[in-house]
C-alpha cells in the first residue's frame, strides 16, 4: 500500500499514447467573486486557484474521526442492509455479486439525516462557497462503497453529461470513509479536462455509471490516481473527467459525495430529474 503520509499521492498515468491531438484549453468555469471567510485567506486563495486550474483540489484530513464516525457507522448499517429507509430504485447492487453487495445509494441525504447533516458542514461549506459562491444549494448525494474484492470500476467520465443544468458551475465533494489508494480504486482524474467543454459520451453497460468518455480530446492526458486517507475530502469540477478501477483489495473504499451548485446554476431539463426538483440551500439564512 502507498505511504498514506503523504496525502496527495499522485501517481501519474499515461492512459492513451496513441494520439497526440490536442485541443486549445479554454476555461469555462466562471467561479462567484465571493468574500473569504476562511480563517487562513491565503490558503483559501490558493485551493480555489488550484481547483479552477487543476478542475481538483484535495483537502487532507479535512474531518476528524469523531466527525466521521456517525456517517461512517450510519453508512454501514446501510451497506449491510440493517436500513429499511432507502428506495429500492436509490440502491445499484455490484453486478454479480453473491450475497449482493452494495454498488452505490444515490440521493442518500434524502433519507439521512446523519448524511444530510454532513452536507451542511461548515468546514465542507467553507471551501465549497470560496469556490461557488453563496447561496450554496445542494443538487445531490451519492455513496460509491466499493466493496473489498468486488468493487466494480467507474468508467472514466464528466459528471456534467447527466446532469440538465447550466452554467456549468457544479462540484462534486468526494468523502473519503476508507484510505483510498489504487489498490482498492482510488478516483483518478484527468487535470485541466476540464477547460476542455463537455466531452461525447457513449453508453458504459455498466450499473449505476451507465455513461463513458469517447471522444479524442482526452487522448494522451495525463491521470492522476488520487491516493487519500480517510476523513479527506476531494473537490471536483462538474466537467472534470475522473474514474475508479475495481477494488483488488481486501478492504473496502466507501466514497461520499455532495454535489453543490452556485447561485447562478438553473435546471435545464425537469424531466431528468426524479420527483420534484428540490435543491436545499446549505449555507446563508436557510442552512
Ligand atoms: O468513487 C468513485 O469511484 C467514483 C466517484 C465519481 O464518479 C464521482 O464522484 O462522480
Amino acid at each position: 500500500m502507498t505511504d498514506l503520509r503523504n496525502p496527495v499521492s499522485q501517481l501519474t498515468l499515461k492512459i492513451r499514447t496513441d494520439d497526440t491531438s490536442s485541443s486549445p484549453l479554454v476555461s469555462e468555469f466562471d467561479p462567484m467573486d465571493s468574500a473569504l471567510e476562511n480563517s487562513d485567506p491565503a490558503s483559501a486563495t490558493q485551493t480555489s486557484r488550484y481547483f479552477e486550474d487543476s478542475g481538483f483540489v484535495v483537502l487532507p484530513d479535512l474531518l476528524s474521526e469523531s466527525e466521521l464516525i456517525p456517517v461512517s457507522d450510519e453508512i454501514d448499517v446501510y451497506l449491510s442492509g440493517g436500513s429499511k429507509k432507502a428506495p429500492a430504485d436509490a440502491i445499484i447492487y455490484e453486478p454479480g455479486s453473491c450475497p449482493p453487495r452494495i454498488r452505490n445509494i444515490f440521493h442518500i441525504h434524502r433519507f439521512s439525516a446523519v448524511c444530510a447533516k454532513l452536507a451542511h458542514h461548515p468546514k465542507i461549506i467553507s471551501v465549497v462557497r470560496q469556490i461557488l459562491g453563496s447561496p450554496l444549494r445542494l443538487y445531490s448525494s451519492g455513496l460509491f462503497a466499493k466493496p473489498a474484492e468486488v468493487g466494480t470500476q467507474v468508467p472514466l467520465h464528466q459528471d456534467m453529461a447527466y446532469w440538465p443544468f447550466e452554467p456549468f458551475q457544479l462540484l462534486s465533494c468526494w468523502i473519503a470513509l476508507d484510505d483510498s489508494t489504487v489498490e482498492n480504486g482510488c478516483v483518478r482524474f484527468l487535470p485541466e479536462s476540464h477547460k476542455l467543454g463537455l466531452l461525447h459520451h457513449v453508453p458504459s453497460g455498466i450499473p449505476g455509471n451507465s455513461l463513458g468518455i469517447d471522444d479524442k480530446r482526452v487522448t494522451g492526458l495525463n491521470e492522476h490516481a488520487v491516493e487519500v486517507r480517510r476523513g479527506s475530502c476531494v473537490l471536483h469540477h462538474c466537467l472534470t473527467a475522473h474514474r475508479s478501477e475495481a477494488n483488488r483489495a481486501a478492504r473496502p473504499r466507501r466514497g461520499l459525495i455532495f454535489v453543490y451548485m452556485s447561485p447562478r446554476v438553473r435546471l435545464t431539463d425537469p424531466s431528468k430529474i426524479k420527483g420534484t426538483p428540490d435543491f436545499p440551500v446549505v449555507d446563508g439564512d436557510n442552512g
